[in-house]
């Protein structure tokens, strides 16, 4: 099964391996997992520090190209802002230099935006956005699945651990891969899923939290009173989000037998923590993009 693609970027010079990495965080890209290999008996030392997208491609083009010039195509949804840190990049980095390494932004031949820009030289970054974000769709208000710059709280209930650590890896590998930071994410937890309610409101109610993820496990063969259980602690998550305003993704998996919610903790049917993470994120641009969009009274 085909899992991820790397491009490699050779670079000849420390210097510029160090301006490249310094450009790369500076935009926001996640950082992926570095190697340094000392020198072998025959050969220098060697290093390498990845940079992750929440989707990637490699495409063929035949006939005309979306742009001559560049290394790279990074596709964004704030292209103007983009462009502001790259330019305070370079003048920090470059002085005088800077307005000759990168261009304004223009419109393309396909419906899009783009700028370039040259951290170093002999590389060169094109960044674009869409004018439409879903061609050939209705535009709708959607949230989309970037965690950047997005805090989260996961709540996560210790009753069933060997399923609730699984729910838990995968909420953390989605935020992680999504763009959101680890020190943005703050897990808490509790001792079953009868105590997450009252977790999730505190963390809801200080409004530092983009999104908070609830993660729980109930079986009912093992569980007396187990639709009340459920009904509370369902009602409590939902109370929470709707008195707090902060989007609360339901997490807790409810299940016939431990086989059962294994299969949904990451052997059969998904991950679940992964997906509650998913849905977390959604909510969470969806909520900026509506406060957003409603800011100002239609003209
Ligand atoms: C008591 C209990 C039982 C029987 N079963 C579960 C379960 O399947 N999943 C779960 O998350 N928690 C269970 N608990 C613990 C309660 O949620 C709660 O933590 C305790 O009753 C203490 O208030």
């Amino acid at each position: 099964m085909i899992k991820g693609m790397t491009f490699i970027r050779p670079v000849h010079s420390a210097a510029q391996f160090d301006e490249l990495v310094s450009f790369f965080s500076a935009l926001g890209f996640e950082a992926g997992r570095g190697w340094d290999q000392p020198p072998a008996r025959e050969g220098a030392a060697s290093r390498g520090r990845p940079f992750l997208a929440p989707l990637g491609n490699l495409e063929f083009v035949d006939g005309r190209l979306p742009t001559l010039t560049t290394d790279l195509l990074v596709e964004v949804t704030s292209l103007d802002a983009i462009h502001q840190v790259a330019s305070h990049w370079l003048e920090k980095n470059h002085g005088a230099e800077a307005a000759t390494r990168i261009t304004s932004i223009e419109d393309t031949h396909w419906k899009s935006r783009l700028f370039t820009v040259q951290p170093v030289p002999g590389f060169s970054v094109a960044f674009w956005e869409r004018e439409e974000p879903l061609p050939g769709k209705a535009i709708a208000l959607e949230g989309d699945l970037s965690a950047h710059e997005m805090s989260f709280a996961i709540v996560a209930a210790r009753w069933n651990s060997v399923i609730t650590e699984r729910l838990l890896q995968g909420a953390l590998d989605c935020l992680l891969r999504s763009g959101a930071r680890r020190e943005h994410i703050e897990v808490v937890r509790v001792p079953g899923s009868w105590e997450i309610p009252a977790a999730a409101r505190q963390l809801a109610e200080r409004h530092r939290f983009d999104a908070i993820i609830t993660l729980g496990c109930l079986i009912r063969g093992e569980t007396a009173h187990y639709e009340a259980i459920y009904n509370e602690v369902a009602r409590g998550i939902g109370q929470s989000q709707q008195d707090s305003g902060v989007p609360h993704a339901f997490g807790v998996l409810t299940c016939e037998t431990l086989e059962q919610a294994l299969d949904r903790a990451g052997l059969k049917s998904g991950n679940k923590g992964f997906e509650a993470a998913a849905a977390a994120i959604e909510m969470a641009s969806l909520q900026r993009r509506i406060a957003a969009a409603t800011a100002e009274p239609r003209a």
